[in-house]
């Protein structure tokens, strides 16, 4: 072996320099990825970060127990007795909730602020001597408490005197730009799709392009939401859910609110949608929107409420959690404690990530650099990101947890400022005794954020592949979690049982009509429903005369299912001779949350023999669903 001399070191030692210069990680020279697609604005970018805030409903509503009011209620009607806006604040803040989304004006047209455009508004009722402003005592309280502040507007308007006639319009934008110049930012302007009949029997043709310019002309960077954005679009049900695939992007062309695309379509999104579209989840903490004594017992459960954190957040979506305000205009406490018990919850879940600072790997690295290095997925930075080239579709991360530990949640964040491109990833955990990888979820999306529950297992060792992506994949964020096993989803629930104390006993009921062999389940006091045809009443002999104040109705809970929505109810004491209780009347907003209808009548009411015809149905079968049916007493 021939000893070099010095030249030959010398060179050698520039071969190897230049080597290790070409192998080193290139920090900074690679180039990022291009944006894939329809990308979020610096708004919704904003707006997605917040992720979970309140919605309050209030209004006449609130005074007169009706989910939808007919506009034609009286003002005086509306008189908290110790609203405090402040207490609404506090309890969103402590909530973790980052706003306060308030119904300034509901389909009855009354307006929570003394509206120039209307006269049907707080400056007619007796609440603080008509010199009251919800809005102005809201926006100042959000402003207190740190909280963005946003207002829902109803188009439909069943009070005022010009809706359905083109003047309305201009009237609509009016009062849109009193409450959006004067109570300052507005983080989101929610635009409720409902369009139905005004006072005069007309329905409106909305001017949606003014809506539109009028809001961002006093709010330039306000999120419009709307069954079809263009700031966030609805996911189309009050359930709580969005879609298991939740694309942020959606084809808007030729829709509109209240004209939207279908319903699983607005769950989903689409997949090569042509504009930014986040979907926003809106549920109420009550079966009904506006607060009611009657659902005082009804809270969701903290199960409940987790289940929709995890089918809202947890699938690239925020949270509109509706808080409604009670008659006195504060928040009740049976929803507050429970709005602290799933803080508590999320708490207890997320504040240990056991994956920080420990060690992310990936073979497939954008131009081999640092800078797109898998560890970025762990650095707690939102702007750092893991990346692969251009060309690569399919990789995988491992997420080394150093020692063995129980885990059952991983939580996902792809880097949507350059767009939404993972389309199927999976997760495995190494299986320490057998030496291998065990896969232990599948899912489809990602976007801003997807948190994936599974059973506990004890690992070192986590792998996420992806194995579909539109573009190369850019991920900024993964967490590593071991939930507490009461916070894993349940197993399919129970029948749920419909029944409310104060129900009359139908022990000695007999259904008359339909004649369907599975018509006693109508009175069996559970949710699941039967098939009815249209063209068939629904009536009950109750066998003995009884006295009753109303009665309810239980559809199919399922949104937009065929559900009735408009009917005559009557009642009779010899099953022949009929008097009506209820003639052409609505179930309010039952097409989209179709929960238990308790309606009343004027008077209590004597007999023994009910009909139920229905007249509309929520879509155009020929069949009507029915889950109960029974008398209030
Ligand atoms: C719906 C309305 O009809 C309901 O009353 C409620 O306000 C809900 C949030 O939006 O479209």
């Amino acid at each position: 072996m021939s000893i070099m001399n010095n030249k030959n070191v010398c060179l050698f030692s520039v071969a190897l320099l230049t080597a290790l210069f070409f192998s080193c990680k290139n920090i900074g020279s690679v180039a990022p990825p291009q944006p894939y697609g329809a990308i979020p604005s610096k708004p919704q970018m904003e707006w997605q970060k917040m992720e979970y805030y309140m919605f309050v409903h209030f209004g006449p509503n609130t005074f007169t127990d009706m989910e939808w009011g007919n506009g034609k209620e009286d003002p005086k009607i509306f008189n908290p007795s110790a609203l405090d806006c402040r207490q609404w604040a506090a309890t969103a803040k402590a909530a973790g909730m980052k706003a306060i989304i308030i119904t300034a004006k509901h389909h009855d047209g009354f307006c929570l602020w003394p509206s120039k455009y209307s006269t049907h508004t707080v400056k007619e009722s007796p609440w603080k001597n008509g010199k009251g402003d919800v809005l102005k005592e809201l926006s100042a309280a959000c402003k207190e408490y740190g909280l963005k502040f946003g207002v829902y507007l109803s188009p439909w308007d069943r009070n005022h005197p010009a809706y359905g006639t083109p003047e309305y319009n201009q009237i609509f934008a009016n009062t849109l730009s009193e409450v959006l110049s004067n109570y300052g930012d507005v983080f989101e302007v929610w635009f409720d799709g409902a369009n139905g009949e005004g006072p005069n029997g007309k329905r409106q043709e909305y001017d949606w392009d003014l809506f539109r310019s009028t809001v961002y002309k006093h709010q330039p960077n306000a999120v419009i939401f709307s069954d079809v954005g263009p700031g966030c679009r609805w996911i189309g049900n009050e359930a709580g859910f969005a879609g298991e695939t939740n694309w942020s992007r959606l084809n808007v062309k030729g829709f509109a609110p209240g004209r939207s695309p279908a319903l699983d379509t607005l769950n989903s999104g689409n997949r090569y949608g042509a504009a930014w579209v986040p979907g926003e989840t809106d549920v109420s903490v009550r079966p009904g929107w506006f607060h009611s004594k009657a659902t005082n017992g009804k809270v969701k459960s903290i199960d409940e409420l987790l289940g929709i954190y995890f089918a809202s957040v947890g699938r690239n979506s925020n949270l509109l959690l509706n808080v409604p305000a009670d008659q006195r205009g504060l928040i009740h406490t049976n929803d507050s404690l429970r709005l602290m018990e799933v803080k508590q919850a999320l708490g207890q879940s997320f504040e240990k990530n056991l994956a920080a600072d420990k060690k992310a790997v990936s073979k497939t690295v954008r131009g081999n650099s640092d800078k797109y290095a898998a560890a970025n997925l762990l650095d707690g930075d939102y702007d750092s990101y893991w990346a692969t080239d251009d060309d690569v579709l399919t990789a995988a991360v491992e997420i080394d947890l150093r020692s063995s530990v129980d885990v059952n949640t991983v939580l996902l964040q792809e880097y949507i400022p350059l767009g939404q491109r993972v389309a199927r990833f999976n997760i495995e955990v190494w299986n320490t005794n057998k030496n291998v990888w065990e896969q232990v979820a599948e899912a489809t999306t990602i976007g801003y954020k997807r948190i994936i529950r599974f059973k506990t297992r004890q690992t070192n060792k986590l792998r996420l592949n992806i194995l579909e992506s539109l573009a190369c994949p850019v991920l900024n964020n993964v967490g590593v979690y071991h939930l507490p096993e009461a916070y894993l989803p349940k197993e399919a629930k129970q029948q749920v049982m419909v029944n409310e104390k104060g129900d009359l006993p139908v022990a000695q009921w007999k259904i008359l009509s339909p004649a369907l062999s599975n018509v006693a389940e109508i009175i069996d006091g559970k949710g699941s429903s039967i098939a009815v045809s249209f063209k068939e009443a629904i009536i009950i002999d109750m066998g003995v005369e009884n006295n009753f104040k109303g009665f309810f109705y239980v559809p199919e809970a399922k949104v937009a299912a065929s559900n009735i929505a408009r009917y005559n109810l009557m009642v009779s004491s010899d099953g022949k001779n009929w008097k009506a209780l209820k003639t052409n009347a609505m179930f309010n907003n039952i097409r989209n949350n179709p929960i238990r209808q308790n309606q009343f009548f004027e008077n209590p009411v004597k007999g023994r023999y009910i009909k139920l015809e229905p007249l509309e149905l929520t879509n155009q079968s020929d069949k009507y669903l029915i889950a109960e049916i029974g008398l209030i007493k």
